[in-house]
């Protein structure tokens, strides 16, 4: 029987010599691939120990290190769940992830392994183990004893593979659940899109808890059996530094804007570049031009999300890449666009998008409600973003329906930060809106207004919030008014406080 566990088609692309170089750090540590086998071996093993049940979730929020990504593929090799949390997550955003996933296994920091632990074990979790940066923790301490030889549990393509939550527009986050097979054929079409060959090597310089990092550019490198330059964080320096040794780099739209503001950017640097890939929020045309100016060039803008992995890419070669738009649906991928009342609109018009493929995930963990509602009867999801495909076939986003703000690559829900704020004291309510920013593309923005006999600091309130949610979340600023601008139908008119501060940061 054939086995459908995504790490088997990934274990099957290593090299054939294994002691090649898979991973270099930047700390000057080298991973071979034989280092990458009996690692997720040994890790697998230690999961196979626990005798955990049949889909058993496993959580992790860690810092970026080797060992971390290891950890996701044996958590693959083993046939469970693997569940990625943001590092910069806190107590109340912890404690609803592991309420709602219920994980039998939490792998967390050391340093945060006093208040993560209590977490997991008031919600049942049997297993929190440490790991952190410099290679220590009960988890590899446990996992130094397995054996490192591991036959790949069998898994069939609609099998789970990770859980990714997202935020909601209403309410709380929404776990959305990837299997083996969704995640296999993207990155198997994505091999074959960008022209992946032998010799490449990719700069791994992302987050590795969202799909970005974890997906496009881990899969990316391991389908193609390419060693990846493994930056634990993000360093414009060290980036312009590495290009040379390298021929493909992903980032978001931040990371271009402050590899751009490096001197050392230049030409040279990139001579043995193939490929730049941007995705995970807007890249401005300025920077796509800029980009081009200064380095000769193009890069390849994609779009996905946390759902669906990758859904559409601008071409490698033939066609252009045109800047502004996301290019075309990658083979096997349906995509449409609908106006409200559900008809498919032509070329040029613009409405809601809704995509089709092996890709779209299986649905939101426990939400079987909710994921009704995201599917259209025929089976299309709907992203909740605005967009049009151009006469030449290009998707073009143009906006979102979701109430979202994509900060540097991050999403922040304004509906979850308006929760927050509502329930400070003297605060009768909120509105949170995205303005343009520089740096991150852009920024969250806290109107509030006071209740009666009230006087609200906002330096106060922005303290408050920074104490309870994750960093990035945080609003770069905060006002206050006496009434938020309402329609007739009593809702409140985003769209006017965009305007009112859309130049606080340009
Ligand atoms: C950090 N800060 C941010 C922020 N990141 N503020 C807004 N938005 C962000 N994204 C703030 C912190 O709160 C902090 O504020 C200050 O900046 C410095 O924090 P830091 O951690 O030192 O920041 P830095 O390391 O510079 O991080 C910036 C960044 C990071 C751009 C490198 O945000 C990043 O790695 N973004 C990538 C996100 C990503 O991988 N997205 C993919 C999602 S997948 P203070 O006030 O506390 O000092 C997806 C699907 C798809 O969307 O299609 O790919
Ligand atoms: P996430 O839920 O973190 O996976 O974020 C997915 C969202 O990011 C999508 O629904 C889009 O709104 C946005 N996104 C991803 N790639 C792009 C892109 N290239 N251009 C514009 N928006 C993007």
């Amino acid at each position: 029987m054939k086995n459908h566990n995504l790490f088997a088609a990934l274990r099957a692309a290593f090299p054939q010599d294994l002691d090649s170089v898979a991973v270099e750090t930047d700390n000057g540590l080298a991973y071979s691939w034989r280092d990458l086998e009996r690692g997720t071996a040994m890790l697998a093993n230690l999961l196979k120990s626990l005798q955990l049940p049949e889909g058993a979730r496993v959580a992790v929020q860690v810092e970026k290190s080797v060992e971390a990504m290891m950890l996701y593929l044996a958590t693959l090799r083993a046939g469970y769940v693997f569940l990625p949390l943001n590092t910069a997550y806190q107590s109340a955003e912890i404690e609803y992830f592991i309420g709602n996933a219920e994980p039998a296994v939490v792998v967390c920091s050391g340093k945060n392994f006093g208040w993560v632990s209590k977490i997991a074990f008031k919600a049942g979790t049997q297993n929190v183990f440490t790991l952190d940066e410099d290679r220590t923790g009960s988890l590899l301490d446990r996992a130094a004893h397995c054996s490192d030889k591991h036959e790949v549990v069998q898994r069939q393509p609609d099998d789970l593979a990770a859980i990714l939550y997202t935020s909601g527009t209403t309410g709380r986050s929404k776990g959305a659940m990837l299997s083996h097979g969704n995640m296999l054929s993207n990155a198997l079409v994505l091999k074959d899109y960008w022209g992946w060959q032998a010799g490449d090597v990719l700069i791994h310089a992302l987050p590795i808890f969202h799909v970005h990092g974890l997906f496009v550019a881990i899969h990316g490198a391991l389908i193609n059996g390419s060693k990846m330059i493994w930056l634990s964080r993000f360093d414009p320096k060290l980036v312009v530094r590495k290009l040379p040794e390298a021929t493909v780099f992903m980032g978001v739209p931040t990371l271009y804007v402050r590899l751009l503001a490096e001197p050392g950017l230049t030409r040279e640097a990139c001579r043995n570049m193939r490929l730049f890939v941007a995705g995970s929020a807007p890249l401005l045309i300025e920077t796509f031009t800029e980009w081009q100016n200064r380095t000769g060039h193009t890069i390849l803008e994609r779009y996905g999300m946390s759902e669906t992995a990758m859904l559409t890419s601008n071409p490698y070669a033939g066609d252009e890449r045109r800047g502004g738009t996301v290019g075309f649906p990658l083979p096997g991928v349906s995509l449409r666009v609908r106006d409200e009342g559900g008809q498919v609109l032509p070329a040029g018009e613009i409405g809601g998008i809704e995509v089709q493929g092996p890709n779209v995930f299986q649905g939101y963990w426990r939400m079987p409600e909710k994921t009704k509602e995201e599917f259209t009867a025929d089976g299309f999801f709907k992203t909740g973003d605005v967009g049009k495909i151009d006469e030449r076939g290009y998707v073009v986003i143009v906006g979102r329906s979701k109430d979202l703000i994509i900060s540097g690559g991050y999403n922040v829900y304004p509906a979850e930060i308006e929760a927050y704020i509502n329930d400070l004291p003297g605060v009768a309510e909120s509105a949170v809106v995205g303005v343009p920013h520089p740096d991150f593309g852009e920024v969250g923005v806290a109107i509030v207004v006071a209740r009666p006999g009230s006087i609200l600091d906002t330096e106060q309130i922005l303290a408050e919030l920074k104490a309870r949610l994750a960093n990035f979340k945080i609003p770069k600023r905060c006002f206050s008014i006496s009434d938020l601008p309402r329609n007739t139908m009593g809702k409140v008119q985003k769209n006017i406080l965009r305007e009112q501060h859309k130049a606080l940061f340009t």
